[in-house]
């Protein structure tokens, strides 16, 4: 095994990872275990983590609704994605997040659910690291839609302007919610938007987890040398629809087949194989425990104690107990 190997499978196992516990999630939320519907991104999982892949704890990460792909990706743990989701005492939000992952520890931030608005907050945390001289990089990880919200350009602007270390990672899945991007868009591509403020940027195919990683590692080593922000555009398909209760009636089942055929969890299991990184039996034994740990993960948390009527106006403002 060399090093790049080593990655490699490292990234498989954690998109396999995201796959399962989004599966599990759907199969959970059908059986009528938990209530938190889903935003999943199947599909999507080698843009997740491949942009990801490349950062350091101490970087600054900004996710999205879609899926548990970046989370897991930045290091965070399945059994707090769980506790998140079924609103335990002990969640990294205390049974305050929902859907809207944060972990501190991992320097996640935390979702907005107005779309787009942390874009200037993402440039916020960008312009504190390099005020304080820190090597942090933010990465601001996006879906095509919300870089059509107005906070975009400013923050695009101001990012290019103070050469701040940022990575503006664009996940082109082909849907904003229930339409397609053609609606949207009168251009294929966002990319070429960041060359109005001179922001390098790259266009590459996100069913590939060897290109997703590596475009992001170029553009995580230019923020981090002091050249300023970057842009990087995945390609890639939504092959979930919007949320768990979306029937998907607007989508062209041809095309989604097509997607379906270039899967990237498919893809890179087969690059494995063929470079003999990885055999049938290793794929079949990976697949089996990571299983077993998104399946213990969810009965901790299901045990885990619910937070109590004190807990309500914890970590709602600065200070404990402001409101009397
Ligand atoms: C300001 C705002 N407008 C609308 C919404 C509702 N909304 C939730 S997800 C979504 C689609 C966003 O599309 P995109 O950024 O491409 O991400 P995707 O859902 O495709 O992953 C919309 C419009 C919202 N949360 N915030």
């Amino acid at each position: 095994m060399n090093g790049q190997n080593d990655i490699l499978e490292a990234l498989y196992r954690r998109m396999i990872l995201v796959r399962f516990m989004e599966e599990t999630h759907d199969r959970l939320l059908k059986e009528g275990k938990i209530q938190l519907m889903g935003h999943f991104g199947t599909g999507q999982e080698a843009v997740a983590v491949g942009v990801t892949g490349p950062l350091r704890q101490e970087d600054i990460l900004f996710g999205t609704h879609r899926g548990v792909g970046e989370f897991i990706g930045k290091g965070m743990a399945p059994k707090d994605i769980w506790l998140e989701y079924m609103g335990k005492k002990d969640s990294p939000c205390h049974g305050k997040g929902g859907l809207h992952l944060c972990d501190r520890e991992r320097n996640i931030p935390g979702l907005v659910a107005t779309l787009g608005s942390d874009f200037s907050i993402a440039v916020g945390t960008a312009l504190a690291s390099k005020m304080k001289g820190t090597d942090q990089v933010t990465l601001y990880f996006v879906g095509e839609g919300t870089c059509n919200q107005a906070d975009a350009h400013p923050s695009m602007c101001m990012a290019a302007l103070w050469k701040l270390p940022i990575v503006f990672s664009v996940c082109t899945n082909q849907f904003c919610e229930l339409s397609y991007m053609c609606d949207h868009y009168p251009t294929g591509d966002v990319a070429p938007r960041a060359a109005a403020y001179d922001i390098p940027f790259e266009i590459v195919d996100g069913q590939d987890i060897e290109k997703t990683y590596e475009a992001t590692r170029k553009a995580v080593e230019h923020a981090r040398g002091g050249n300023g922000p970057y842009l990087v555009e995945y390609k890639t398909y939504r092959m979930a629809t919007h949320f768990s209760g979306d029937p998907g009636t607007y989508v062209n089942r041809d095309e989604l087949e097509e997607w379906g055929r270039r899967d990237p969890i498919v893809l890179c299991r087969e690059m494995l194989l063929e470079r003999g990184i990885l055999s049938e039996e290793e794929d079949r034994k990976l697949r089996d425990g990571i299983q077993a740990e998104v399946d213990e993960a969810v009965e901790a948390a299901f045990a885990a104690p619910d937070p109590g009527i004190e807990d309500l106006f914890k970590d709602v403002y600065s200070g404990e107990g402001v409101i009397q």
